[in-house]
């Protein structure tokens, strides 16, 4: 095992369950699904020699566990973060009375002005705790996080779901749910 590769292989598996499934010639299903062996052989034809037990590993071992395989352990897909059109058949959940959005300090006066846009994902990604928050906006530079008055928003009519991989998922969060903290600590 070489934890290098399987984040590559990883990050490989992210852009074609959520973004780019025709980069490698697959199709999902309407809930995201694809089938696991024909995955293997669309890695295969795309040069990237890939097995099934690595395939498992790199799912079991994510960081983030975000993948998930079918029960009949056939299929696979992405817990969260798609930008293509597929329905992740999440319920509406109550959500703890803050939640956190980590972004970057570019995006700030705009999230402020405008509030949080899902951009080009399905839905705005709310972490449950700082620590993520940091992580998440991290990704970009310099964290900032902002709080989000999730208890509020949802007693105010707003859905929230909550994905198999722990991320709370909303469709906008209006600036007046918003606060930005000054001094984020883990
Ligand atoms: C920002 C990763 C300006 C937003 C993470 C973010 C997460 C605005 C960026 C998951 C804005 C969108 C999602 C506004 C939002 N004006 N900027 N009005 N509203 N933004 O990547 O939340 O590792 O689509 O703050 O850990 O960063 O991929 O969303 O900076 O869970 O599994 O626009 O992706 O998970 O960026 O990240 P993204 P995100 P994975």
């Amino acid at each position: 095992m070489n934890p290098k590769k399987d984040k590559k292989i990883s990050r490989f598996l992210s852009l074609i369950l959520r973004h780019q499934p025709e980069a490698i010639g697959i199709n999902l299903d309407k809930n995201g699904w694809t089938d696991l062996d024909k995955l293997i052989e669309a890695f295969r034809e795309s040069g990237n020699q890939i097995d099934q037990d690595t395939l498992l590993r790199v799912v079991e071992n994510n960081d983030k566990k975000r993948f998930a395989i079918s029960e009949d352990g056939k299929r696979i897909r992405a817990n969260q973060g798609h930008s293509v059109d597929v329905d992740l058949g999440y319920s509406p959940a109550i959500p703890p009375e803050i939640l956190y959005h980590g972004t970057h300090l570019p995006a700030v006066d705009s999230i402020i002005k405008n509030g949080l846009d899902k951009r080009k994902r399905h839905h705005v990604h709310l972490s449950q705790d700082v620590a993520t928050a940091i992580k998440v906006g991290s990704r970009r530079g310099g964290a900032v996080v902002f709080k989000v008055l999730s208890g509020e928003m949802q007693e105010n009519g707003h859905e929230f779901f909550l994905t198999e991989n722990g991320v709370w998922l909303t469709e906008h969060v209006d600036p007046r749910y918003l606060i930005k903290m000054e001094y984020p600590r883990l």
